[in-house]
């Protein structure tokens, strides 16, 4: 049997030794399969691509403080990910831009990379590297967010001590002929200013200046090596996959030679690929046209999910009975190819989604994804911010600090109880199809899975009374949004909530509020 784990394969399942018992059929069978795996634009060999469980994006939180995370809350709630902030070394302003500007170490430095040691406002390549292992023995993977499209837009200086110029960086290396230039050849950018003018320009898209940032030549066999190097490395301190920033702007072709020539992950598997594509673009652009080369981020969802839920200034509320069709029936990509989330940090910034800000009706939203069933779902935790540009907590030289949830700079979102209850059903009711959808027809939303787990949602400013059908055997069940089972009672001092002998239950649900029943909460 090959132990080789890392060296990518295209070959029969039958190995290199066949014997005269092999019969017509389990030749047949083993050629059918071959076609099936080999003919995968992701260079699959047969081997599952991993599959993230419910993950934390801890945007911009150091590497100690991840590890610390993974250990004390991430593992014991249930979360199986965790994805982090680029982790190359990037552009350390020492000065501030133009106009407007007057952040000297925005977050967005991280976004302009400059070579891929590991280096970086979050830590030191050995910090990283002892995350990764800290936090897979506490049963969470690690997915890293790569920058791959691009490198600078500005500076000359970086937090690893190199220096730039806009198409050289010598520590890679990458010199002029590695990037897609302004001019009229096979390899240059043809809009007149050489940046991205039209975002539904395939052209441009794929081969301009997104803002400002060099823009690398990913269709070059060279360039793709050393993308691939980098990511490799990645796998080799024991990371799971990628969430790949500005994947629209690389496009298919090269995205899928970069993932041919990964090695699968600790775990013996191809590592995830979550695609960045923001929607609206057409055909070739669109999130869905990306799924033939690996999950997307459910960018589009972010919005569906803001409209059902959102508060708005003259107080109309979206409404959640809209919730009763989300996924690709709404118009998104199929679940198992989507990677969810009620904000990211572009999103939390640019009024698509909800946010911290929106407090309560954001956990409900967060704890609405965790029960909905559609995609991989993941929750945000990044830090508080007054503009749009402001840095983490940092050091005077951008080194960011340890994240600390008492002093409201963190937002934390994973450790709250009513999303730690959720992460748990959502473990639980595994992929059991959603059943018993009941909806008041405005905000208040109720559905089972399976008959493993039942929640309700409202989103309204009032309590509201409901008796519905539930799925679930009759009994006494602990609500997960605000207790456990202990024994045979709940914790928090939670009353339990009486489920009758037709699974019909009757509750209140609060304003803002849930109520979450599962099996593994019955008493
Ligand atoms: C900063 C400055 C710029 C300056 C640049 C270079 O803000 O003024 O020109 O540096 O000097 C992040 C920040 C940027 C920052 C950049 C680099 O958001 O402000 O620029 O880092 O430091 C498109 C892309 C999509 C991209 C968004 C922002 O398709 O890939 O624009 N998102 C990712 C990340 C960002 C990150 C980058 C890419 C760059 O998630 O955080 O930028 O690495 C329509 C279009 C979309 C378009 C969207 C923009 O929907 O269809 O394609 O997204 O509008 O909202
Ligand atoms: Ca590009």
């Amino acid at each position: 049997m090959d132990r080789d784990l890392n060296a990518p394969r295209l070959r029969p399942p039958w190995g290199t030794r066949r014997t005269a018992m092999v019969t017509v059929a389990a030749v047949a069978a083993g050629f059918a399969l071959w076609f099936a795996t080999s003919a995968d634009a992701n260079g699959d060999d047969g081997h599952r691509t991993d599959a993230p469980g419910v993950t934390a994006n801890m945007f911009e939180w150091n590497w100690s403080s991840v590890a610390r995370e993974c250990t004390n809350h991430l593992g014991p709630a249930g979360f199986r990910g965790v994805q982090v902030a680029p982790p190359a070394d990037s552009l350390k302003r020492t000065s501030l831009g133009n106009g407007s500007d007057t952040v000297l170490h925005p977050w967005w430095e991280v976004y302009q990379p400059v070579d891929y040691t590991l280096t970086s406002r979050m830590g030191t390549a050995a910090q990283f590297a002892a995350m990764v292992s800290t936090c897979r023995q506490a049963g969470v993977k690690v997915y890293v967010d790569a920058v791959i499209n691009h490198m600078t837009g500005q500076g000359n200086t970086s937090y690893g001590g190199q220096s730039y110029t806009h198409f050289s960086y010598p520590a890679v290396p990458y010199t002029a002929a590695d990037f897609h230039q302004k001019g009229t050849g096979p390899n240059d950018c043809s809009s007149s200013s050489g940046g991205i003018e039209d975002f539904n320009n395939v052209h441009q898209v794929f081969k301009c200046e997104l803002l400002g940032l060099a823009d690398l030549n990913t269709s070059d066999p060279g360039v793709q090596s050393r993308l691939a190097a980098y990511l490799n490395t990645l796998i080799g301190y024991g990371v799971s996959g990628f969430r790949v920033d500005a994947a629209k702007h690389i496009g298919q072709a090269d995205l899928d030679a970069i993932y041919r020539q990964l090695h699968r992950t600790k775990d013996g598997l191809r590592p995830y690929w979550a695609l960045e594509v923001f929607g609206g673009g057409p055909g070739i652009l669109s999130p869905q046209a990306f799924t033939t080369s690996g999950s997307v981020l459910g960018l589009d969802g972010v919005k569906q999910i803001r409209d059902a839920f959102k508060s708005y200034p003259d107080q109309h509320i979206g409404s959640l009975a809209t919730l009763q069709v989300f996924g690709s029936g709404s118009g998104l990509t199929p679940s198992d190819r989507t990677l969810s989330f009620v904000t990211n940090h572009d999103t939390e910034r640019n009024g698509d989604a909800l946010s911290y800000k929106d407090g309560s009706r954001y956990l409900l939203a967060n704890e609405w994804l965790l029960a909905s069933g559609y995609g991989s779902p993941q929750v945000f935790s990044g830090f508080t911010f007054s503009s749009p540009d402001d840095s983490p907590p940092s050091d005077a030289n951008g080194i960011i600090t340890d994240a600390d949830c008492g002093t409201g700079r963190w937002t934390c979102t994973h450790r709250n109880p009513g999303i730690v209850g959720m992460v748990g059903w959502h473990n639980y009711v595994g992929k059991a199809q959603r059943a018993n959808f009941y909806t008041d027809g405005d905000n208040v939303i109720a559905f089972s899975r399976g008959n493993r787990g039942w929640a309700a949602f409202n989103n309204g400013t009032s309590p509201k009374t409901i008796t519905v059908q539930t799925g679930l055997p009759g009994g006494d069940y602990c609500n997960v949004l605000a207790s456990q089972r202990s024994g045979s009672g709940c914790t928090n001092g939670a009353p339990p909530v009486h489920v009758d002998s037709h699974g019909l239950v009757t509750t209140t649900v609060g304003p803002s509020g849930a109520v979450g029943l599962d099996r593994a909460n019955k008493l």
